[in-house]
């Protein structure tokens, strides 16, 4: 394999000016990572790592790739998803002779291409959004193992497959999940999500959320931040669960809980955010009203059994952009959004960028934590890690400050009264 510095593949390189304008407007919203940028633009403590990534091609990636280049690293980037790509962001790194492999709309067969591509770098260092990357280095090129020196992994679903694997003694270099920081899925799953769905879900549709029944599948943090914005916008919220816990939040949170099978039949518009397939299958299909919405936030395109869908109505017909109407033979019309891929990245912009200045501090400094082992020649073991206490409060520390916030501090006083144990009533 060979790997030439800034070889690329994207949609239009003329775009660049476009997305450089972009990248600008996130910068000026992710003050964390710039903060990171310039504290170790000079150190450079990068150099000589070669980071192969895969996440959406989004300006707040672009933010981070940049970060990492200024750091010192070589990167080689892939999208993780086929709708999610950005491409004036796209091209505007590949003009700034960044490794980028990535367009929006491309197939299944191209997006594993492009992560080949990525590969071609002989990354000793590994970043995911979902695990393909690593799945596609374990299956495919182990002989890149031996030279990897650890991963992170940015998602739910992925950080779920990944502690499978360690599980079963399958995993082969060590990752670190950064979804599991405190300042990710606080933030990022809940709030990102929550925002980001509705804005996908709105520019795919312009709907009114007021007065709408609105499904929800899934409580876990990205389905509650997108059943609390839908409720704040005046939508009747419901939840299908299938966690006795999570059902009972959603029911104390104010939600109407019930099983896919009633909902089906009353919901407006519907949003999978569950992580498990064959959420909403054909028997609901044939439940719904005439005129419903249905979309997916969750990481893969399998909660929506659209198979089932093209069986009851095989040929969909585009009616505006991220939007195909579905007509069923007795004559009502489904709605499906961005094509059951996620509506929050392919029909908008993906989480806003002062969340993902948090997670993307959190994949730096995991980044960085990984290159700094290697450097004192430890490593760590073939397992999923979660990161550092410290590093949470670090981040939401600093993510205080930029934003004018101050807090308090415990005085000695107070720290001692906490450790007391012999203290009572
Ligand atoms: N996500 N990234 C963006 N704007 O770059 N938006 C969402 C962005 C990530 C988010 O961290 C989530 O865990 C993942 O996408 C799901 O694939």
């Amino acid at each position: 394999m060979d790997y030439k510095k800034g070889i690329f593949k994207v949609a239009d390189l003329k775009l660049a000016n476009e997305g450089r304008k972009l990248i600008a407007w996130a910068e000026s919203r992710m003050p964390v990572l710039m903060r990171l940028r310039e504290q170790y633009r000079k150190s450079k403590p990068l150099r000589g790592f070669r980071i192969a990534g895969c996440l959406h091609v989004t300006k707040e990636t672009a933010v981070l790739v940049k970060t990492f280049v200024e750091a010192g690293a070589e990167v080689s980037w892939s999208g993780c998803n086929p709708l999610s790509t950005n491409d004036a962001v796209a091209a505007a790194l590949a003009a700034d002779s960044i490794s980028i492999f990535a367009w929006h709309g491309m197939n299944v067969k191209e997006f594993y291409w492009c992560i080949e591509e990525t590969l071609k770098l002989k990354p000793n260092l590994t970043l995911d959004d979902g695990a393909d990357l690593i799945f596609t280095v374990h299956n495919r090129h182990q002989e890149l193992i031996p030279n990897i020196i650890g991963g992170t992994e940015e998602t739910t679903t992925g950080v779920h497959r990944l502690r499978a694997m360690a599980q079963d003694g399958a995993l082969k270099y060590p990752v670190i999940a950064v979804n599991d920081a405190e300042t990710k899925w606080d933030f990022d799953n809940v709030y990102g999500t929550g925002q980001s769905t509705l804005d996908g879900i709105l520019r795919a549709t312009s709907v009114l959320f007021a007065g709408k029944n609105v499904v929800i599948a899934g409580y876990g943090h990205c389905g509650k931040g997108v059943a609390t914005r839908a409720k704040g916008l005046g939508a009747n919220v419901i939840v299908t669960e299938v966690k006795p816990t999570a059902a009972l939040k959603a029911t104390l949170d104010g939600m109407r809980v019930m099983p896919m099978d009633e909902a089906a039949k009353i919901g407006d518009i519907f949003v999978t955010a569950t992580g498990v397939k064959d959420v909403i299958v054909d028997r609901h299909f044939k439940l719904m009203k005439d005129g419903v919405i249905v979309c997916n936030t969750g990481h893969y395109d399998c909660e929506i059994n659209l198979e089932h869908l093209r069986k009851q109505a095989p040929s969909p017909k585009v009616i505006r952009q991220d939007n195909e109407e579905y007509k069923l033979k007795d004559g009502r019309r489904i709605y499906v959004l961005a094509q059951g891929r996620l509506v929050n990245l392919a029909a908008a912009e993906g989480h806003p960028s002062e969340v993902m200045d948090m997670s993307f501090a959190n994949q730096f400094m995991s980044q960085l934590r990984l290159a700094e082992l290697k450097r004192k020649g430890e490593r760590l073991d073939n397992k999923v890690y979660d990161i550092p206490v410290e590093q949470d409060q670090e981040i939401a520390g600093v993510k205080l400050v930029t934003m004018g916030l101050r807090i308090d501090k415990l005085t000695p006083e107070q720290r001692n009264y906490q450790e007391d144990y012999s203290a009572g009533t």
